[in-house]
């Protein structure tokens, strides 16, 4: 993934100006080094781009493939099936798809529009436009990557402080909590009907995305209010997409939990807690159980910083780790910045929450992050 575009560690309270007004406008959207680098793409790159920007490359596609990141969570889908739905409305032809894993996660099934996911395969190889959501970097979209260089115009919709700007018209909010919210203020720029449909496709990425509203700051609240002013079943979504788990998700934690370890001196006295989760722990469950145990380990009170790390069911050396991180204090905005450490593990992410991908042994992979984390701030 990602290189931090702000080299300034941004401040708690810097997350949440904007989201009730203290920025004018909807920030950032720019063209990045990642513009250019097909000679297929027609489209000039456009010096700055803002909802309207998106709009009128929307408008004027013929037809769209709408991207999720890999191992997609319920922003990334929420926002490509709300998309496809308002383009399908248009008269648009749209797919969407993610690379893997073969199947769409069972919590998210019930999401409305799922009748416009292909699998990567069917995928076409050239297309009018090409829209990326809730991915930092062309690397999330894994084997479907190469689907880039196929398109006329490729539109990136985010709202990760890491990303790259892959796109020749690149939708950056990092003050936004969701990808959905972002696109939500394509869809008003555009006057799309926001319906309970694709209400329901925002709200999930928005739910997903603050944690339960635990960290939405006031614009996530306004958001909420108006879809959920559609109908539609907050709490049952809600309850599907993050409070469902198989009976063997307890014994799963038990294990998992159980062999926790808490490092008190790392990154320079934060503390570190972390645990392992092999792909044996995990045996006949879904990612989602996976996915749920950094939100158990998070919340340690003797360590700002909490890791998991999750084995690969195919390769053994492969390893995807889940990085949080918080404030010592309400206000300090002293936390370790996990997505600049993610970053040169390979990864990326939000100052808060980050995560990469790495091979070696359980006690390598500890050491290096150790290494990563103590190394961090001091250069
Ligand atoms: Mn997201």
């Amino acid at each position: 993934m990602p290189i931090p575009t702000n080299p300034t560690p941004t401040r708690k309270t810097d997350r949440y100006r904007g989201r009730d007004g203290a920025r004018t406008g909807p920030a950032v959207a720019s063209t990045g080094p990642g513009a250019g680098e097909s000679s297929l793409r027609m489209t000039a790159v456009t010096p700055s781009a803002d909802p309207a920007v998106a709009v009128e490359v929307l408008a004027a596609a013929r037809s769209v493939t709408v991207l999720c990141h890999i191992q997609p969570d319920a922003d990334t889908l929420g926002s490509g099936l709300a998309l496809a739905q308002v383009l399908h409305r248009r008269g648009i032809p749209v797919q969407v798809s993610f690379a893997e894993p073969d199947e769409l996660p069972a919590s998210m099934r019930s999401l409305p529009g799922a009748e416009h996911l292909v699998p990567p395969a069917q995928v076409a190889a050239q297309v009018d436009l090409l829209v990326t959501v809730d991915c930092g970097s062309a690397g999330r979209l894994g084997a479907l990557a190469d689907r880039l260089d196929g398109a006329q115009t490729v539109l990136v919709i985010d709202h990760h402080r890491s990303n790259t700007r892959f796109g020749t018209v690149n939708l950056i909010d990092d003050t936004a909590d969701s990808t959905t919210s972002v696109l939500t203020r394509v869809f008003d720029a555009w006057g799309a009907d926001i319906d309970r449909d694709i209400a329901h496709c925002l709200f999930a990425g928005l739910v997903t995305d603050t944690g339960c509203f635990r960290w939405g700051g006031a614009a996530s609240h306004l958001l909420a209010d108006r879809l959920l002013a559609t109908g539609i079943d907050g709490a049952g979504i809600t309850r599907t997409l993050m409070d469902t788990h198989p009976f063997g998700w307890l014994s799963m934690l038990s294990r998992v939990l159980g062999s926790a370890r808490l490092e008190p001196a790392a990154a320079h006295g934060a503390g570190l807690v972390y645990a392992f989760v092999h792909s044996a722990d995990a045996d006949g469950l879904r990612s989602e159980e996976v996915e749920s145990v950094i939100d158990v380990v998070r919340t340690t009170a003797e360590a700002d910083v909490a890791a998991v790390f999750k084995q690969s069911r195919t390769e053994p050396q492969r390893w995807m780790v889940s990085l949080r991180s918080r404030d010592s204090g309400v206000g300090t905005g002293d936390a370790v910045d996990v997505a600049r450490v993610a970053t040169r593990l390979g990864g990326g992410g939000h100052r808060y929450a980050a995560g990469y991908t790495t091979h070696g042994t359980s006690d390598d992979l500890v050491a290096a992050l150790l290494a990563e984390l103590a190394a961090d701030g001091t250069n």
